[in-house]
């Protein structure tokens, strides 16, 4: 049994682009993945790779929690699957921070094709390499090079979090870890999560009473304090189209 997302959170997902839970688990047992990931001794030079899982396999379990499947299967699809690619992130002491980037190439932006599913077992302050994301940047394309010569973006969001915390993400969203100016390790593992087949019906809580007035959000809220979100209300209407099931041309006729 999974827990579905609601209209307002899908809403509110197309809107930012991201979102961050912290699902309950068994006592001790973000510690013991930390344990565990520290016996690796992971280090500039060795590090597992898509191996992780298999040298961690209890990180299997954060990818199957109810409320964790509940998200990817209402915003991939029930037959979602997980991507072969996984990554540990160790941020270590002195770490500068990254430029800003996509992972994703925008392949299409108004539709959600691959999520970035970030685990963190440990507790990220500020100062310890948290990940920074600029809410909404899923419907824009980047150039890198342009990006890299940015520092903080006005409205840009600090993955400040618990430990045990999960980042699920739009791949096309713009983010960069920062620097850690702390004297602590800061792990973050990424798996990526794609969507098998176009959506036919709504794979979340759909509920057809809510849904008129939590789509009108579209054209009234901002993802940032000032973001010029009137230019991104058809594409977060098209992005909520394709989830629902309609096809481009039964858009068209709207
Ligand atoms: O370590 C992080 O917080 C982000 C890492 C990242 O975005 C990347 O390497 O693609
Ligand atoms: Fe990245």
């Amino acid at each position: 049994m999974t827990n579905l997302l609601n209209n307002q959170q899908i809403v509110d997902f197309i809107i930012k682009g991201y979102m961050i839970i912290k699902p309950t688990f068994k006592p001790g047992f973000h510690e013991s993945v930390l344990s565990n990931l520290d016996a690796l001794n992971i280090s500039l030079d060795n590090n597992p790779g898509n191996q992780i899982l298999e040298k961690v396999p209890q990180l299997q379990e954060v990818w199957d929690h109810p409320e964790v499947k509940g998200i990817l299967e209402s915003l991939l699809g029930s037959d979602f699957a997980m991507a072969a690619h996984r990554h540990c992130h160790l941020n270590f002491p002195g770490t500068r921070s990254q430029v800003w980037h996509q992972d994703g190439i925008n392949f299409r932006h108004n539709t959600i094709r691959k999520l970035l599913g970030m685990y963190y077992p440990q507790t990220v302050t500020k100062n310890m390499g948290s990940t920074a994301l600029v809410p909404g940047t899923h419907f824009r394309n980047a150039p890198s090079d342009r990006m890299a010569s940015y520092g903080n973006f006005k409205g840009q969001v600090l993955a400040i979090v618990e430990a045990g915390s999960i980042l699920i993400a739009h791949y096309d969203i713009w983010h960069a870890a920062t620097a850690n100016t702390s004297d602590k390790n800061r792990y973050m593992l990424k798996f990526l999560f794609d969507r098998q087949s176009d959506p036919i019906d709504p794979s979340w809580d759909y509920d057809i009473d809510t849904a008129k007035q939590e789509i009108s959000r579209f054209n009234t809220e901002p993802a940032l304090l000032t973001s010029d979100f009137r230019k991104e209300w058809l594409l977060r209407k098209k992005m909520w189209n394709h989830l629902i099931g309609f096809s481009e041309s039964e858009e068209d006729d709207r």
